[in-house]
């Protein structure tokens, strides 16, 4: 009898974790914390600086460099006709609402007007017809608005919030009845970044002056109510994006409520059986992708809680979210087969992101993040007096070390393979760093060799290029990281970025992963950790 009573309580909790919600008992009071520490955002009202022209070139990022022409003095008293288009230049990207206003010069309106406006964060959206729209993603991105007035005079403003640095305007309709001028425009822009951030040293070299304003740009303009992705395009949480922002706001603007916030929502609004979603949304009311669940994603979101533990002393926050990084490591280790190796197909399958790079094999990256995320997770479990709980973690991180290196390496050659196809890849060589699968001078000599074969897979985004520069930084090749850091996002403010962008590759400037480049986002947040390397190491990157 009292066999049968374990068994049908063993029953009873199988069924309890296949079938429970993990986090029933937190969800409200975590959304609840998530709400509490929504940031005010700032606002600054910004009116156009210029009119300008673009004008095709061969010499220029994506082919297009906008040229400044005279006239802004008096567009605003000139009568606009059916044809006419203007470009104004606001002179910074922005984000927030734009607001207009049209008056009468002459006579009495007699006939509705209509205007098409474009709003862009880069000359080729002004360049590109959208339409037939090639793009993976949602046409309706992209920020083209016709309006049309049957009344004007009063400030009309578009509804949609919008990024962008320059305003095209197109006069759609008019009629001979009468004339009328676009009298006013206004942006409101908006950030709950501070205004402030600390000076460099002043040995710090233009070039590196210019990325880390750049960069700065970029996080100010991400940091909404939530860490966003891209201003323009997504206008979500995404973990991935939120590690990288969290690790440099900490460095610069110190708006440590926007991280507790994100790291809040994302556990509020995780899957019943633990797994956190790969993004989430605010509006209309907070939910999260469903069905995206991306692995890699999922294990930083314990390394983003650690790192905000050490920046802030928080433990409240950390230990209330504890569980969450235990179910994290526990649902990552249901894929660990007989090899002692993550094992996609030993589970659901799920999305290993790593980059944009097309083709890139993300096997092996993903065993590297996986130690990572173990001894990060541990790092935390001891700073939260939880080591007893997950003792058994620094013996899993051993044995899937053990593994990679007897099964992954390519002894001989000196770096890391991945895939059936034995790939050979810049990331696989970063994560076998980062986890301490190869030491400072074994990473080092591999990524040295890697880097100088020109058949290697290299990173497509600067997400990816991050983690390189802190690779490089752990194995001690400084010099190498400066110069990584100068020339990739140096190269895109010498093409004239004024915010980072989403995807970017110096040997193609059409480069998107979606298949339509106006589609990139240009202000993109995971593209804004120079912040963080040039801050954080000023004895390398401050000199
Ligand atoms: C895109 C966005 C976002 C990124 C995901 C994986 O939709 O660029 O930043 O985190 O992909």
């Amino acid at each position: 009898m009292r066999r049968y009573c374990f068994i049908l309580a063993g029953l009873l909790c199988v069924n309890y974790l296949l079938w429970a919600d993990v986090y029933q008992a937190y969800r409200e009071r975590w959304l609840q914390k998530a709400e509490e520490a929504i940031p005010q955002l700032h606002e600054t009202r910004l009116r156009p600086v210029r009119l300008v022209r673009s004008v095709a070139d061969s010499v220029a990022y994506q082919g297009w460099r906008m040229e400044a022409i005279p006239g802004l003095d008096v567009f605003y008293h000139t009568a606009l006709k059916r044809g006419d288009v203007y470009i104004l230049d606001f002179g910074r990207h922005m984000t927030g609402y734009y607001s207009f206003k049209l008056s009468l010069l002459d006579r009495a309106q007699d006939a509705p007007v209509r205007i098409k406006f474009t709003f862009a964060e880069m000359p080729i959206e002004l360049n590109t017809p959208f339409d037939p729209y090639p793009g993976g993603l949602g046409r309706a991105w992209l920020q083209d608005e016709v309006i049309t007035l049957p009344y004007i005079g009063e400030e009309v403003t578009i509804g949609r919030r919008l990024s962008c640095r320059y305003v095209k305007v197109e006069v759609l309709g008019d009629s001979p009845g009468f004339s009328f001028a676009m009298s006013d425009m206004s942006f409101r822009a908006l950030s709950s970044a501070p205004a402030y951030v600390e000076e460099l040293s002043e040995t710090t070299p233009e070039i590196i002056r210019a990325i880390h304003r750049v960069g700065v740009e970029t996080l100010r303009e991400c940091m909404q109510t939530v860490y966003e992705d891209g201003p323009k395009r997504d206008q979500r949480l995404w973990i991935g994006d939120l590690y990288l922002e969290s690790i440099a706001n900490a460095e610069s603007f110190r708006q440590f409520d926007l991280t507790k916030r994100c790291l809040y929502l994302l556990a509020a609004l995780a899957a019943e059986d633990g797994q956190l979603h790969a993004n989430v949304f605010e509006k209309p009311t907070p939910h999260p992708q469903y069905g995206t669940v991306c692995q890699d994603y999922s294990l930083l979101y314990n390394v983003a809680l650690l790192e905000y533990l050490k920046d802030t002393g928080d433990r409240e926050t950390a230990l209330d979210l504890w569980p969450v990084v235990v179910n994290q490591i526990r649902l990552a280790m249901t894929y660990i087969d007989d090899t002692q190796l993550y094992n996609p197909q030993k589970n659901t399958p799920l999305w290993l992101f790593f980059d944009w790079r097309a083709g890139l094999d993300t096997y092996t990256p993903m065993q590297g993040l996986l130690v990572f995320a173990l001894n990060k997770s541990y790092e935390l479990a001891k700073l939260l007096g939880k080591e007893a709980e997950v003792k058994e973690w620094p013996a899993l991180a051993r044995r899937i070390k053990k593994a990679v290196r007897e099964r992954l390496y390519d002894k001989k050659a000196g770096y890391f393979v991945s895939g059936a196809d034995r790939q050979v890849s810049y990331l696989s060589q970063v994560w076998m760093v980062l986890s301490g699968v190869l030491s400072a001078d074994e990473g080092k000599k591999a990524l040295r060799r890697v880097m100088a074969m020109p058949e290697a897979v290299y990173p497509g985004t600067p997400y990816a290029y991050h983690y390189l520069v802190e690779t490089m930084i752990q194995c001690g090749m400084e010099a190498e990281a400066r110069q990584l850091l100068i020339d990739y996002w140096g190269s895109m403010v010498r093409k004239g970025a004024d915010t980072f962008w989403e995807a970017y590759d110096p040997k193609d400037d059409l480069l998107s992963p979606y298949g339509f480049a106006p589609i990139n986002s240009y202000c993109h947040a995971w593209s804004c950790t120079p912040i963080y390397f040039i801050r954080r190491y000023p004895e390398i990157f401050q000199r």
